[in-house]
């Protein structure tokens, strides 16, 4: 299935006691689905993934691909700090019926990146399925460049890197370097400035509560009506602004939940949101 488009990083639902809400991610992806998104990233950062066992995760991918029913592609994120239960993951992903995993490069102990591309052999010959490499360097330490790329590239193939980075010159010489990868965009306030490199799609979390508003950025840009697609990027942006002022995944899960999807707060040590950031995020939802 074609990975492109506006691809949702699901938040994952927990309940009061933080066990995972499995009802209430079946609602999510549902009404995901109905509002017209074009695939689900799952268990990554938004998802709170380094949060969760590894057992967790399984059956959370188990429960998007079952509820999605093929109707848009799921990307398994399946990084981890210990390559072999990332590869486990994969193995599972594979056998869950994801359409693609996606992994942060291992973190914490500074690993070179012979390590790291070894790391990605072994997940995809675990997985045998399209390999997004996941570059977050501001959560995991570790950039991936249109130069060490290369150095995964020759160990496994490469299917598409999820970029969430500021340095959209790095990304234009991904682009350019290597024409085939499937470049995903990762900050949502960057979205229209990503799209003129050459982007796919984008992965993002703001995407579990404004769809629709990405959709529209990448419909008038795509029929040449830039003025549109800066209005809304920009009124997208202000709402971003608010969520960004405290935990986003946090405040998504605060947005979801007011909006009749139980999502519970993130697991410890995020804290909960305090009255100040919930009524800053009550007028932001007057605008959303
Ligand atoms: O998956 C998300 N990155 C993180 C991508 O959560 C670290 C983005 O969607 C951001 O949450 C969003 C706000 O900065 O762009």
């Amino acid at each position: 299935m074609d990975i492109k488009g506006i691809i949702t990083a699901l938040i994952t639902p927990f309940n009061e006691d933080y066990s995972v809400n499995y009802d209430s991610l079946r609602r999510l992806v549902v009404v995901q689905v109905d509002r017209g998104v074009d695939g689900f990233y799952v268990c990554g950062s938004t998802g709170e993934s380094f949060l969760l066992e590894p057992a967790e995760r399984k059956k959370i991918l188990e429960t998007v691909v079952e509820e999605t029913a093929g109707r848009v592609p799921v990307i398994a994120h399946v990084g981890d700090i210990w390559a072999d239960r990332a590869a486990e993951l994969a193995a599972h992903a594979a056998d869950a019926g994801a359409d693609a995993v996606s992994a942060v490069p291992p973190f914490y102990f500074k690993f070179s990146f012979e390590e790291i591309a070894e790391y990605y052999r072994l997940i995809q010959t675990a997985a045998k399925l399209p390999l997004i490499v996941y570059n977050i360097p501001v959560l995991s330490g570790v950039s991936i460049t249109s130069a060490n790329i290369e150095k995964i590239m020759a160990v496994c193939d490469v299917y598409g890197v999820k970029f969430t980075s500021n340095d959209m010159f790095e990304l234009s010489r991904l682009r350019k370097k290597h024409p085939d990868l499937c470049l995903l965009n990762g900050y949502d306030e960057l979205f229209i400035n990503a799209l003129p490199v050459g982007i796919q799609g984008a992965i993002g979390s703001t995407y579990n509560i404004m769809p629709e508003r990405f959709r529209g950025i990448l419909d008038s840009y795509n029929s040449g009506d830039m003025k549109k697609a800066i209005a809304l990027q920009g009124r997208a942006n202000e709402i971003i602004e608010a969520l960004i002022k405290t935990d986003v995944k946090s405040a998504i899960k605060y947005v979801l939940t007011k909006q009749g999807i139980p999502c519970g707060t993130c697991r410890r040590p995020f804290a909960p949101l305090n009255n100040e950031q919930k009524a800053e995020l009550d007028r932001m939802m007057e605008i959303l």
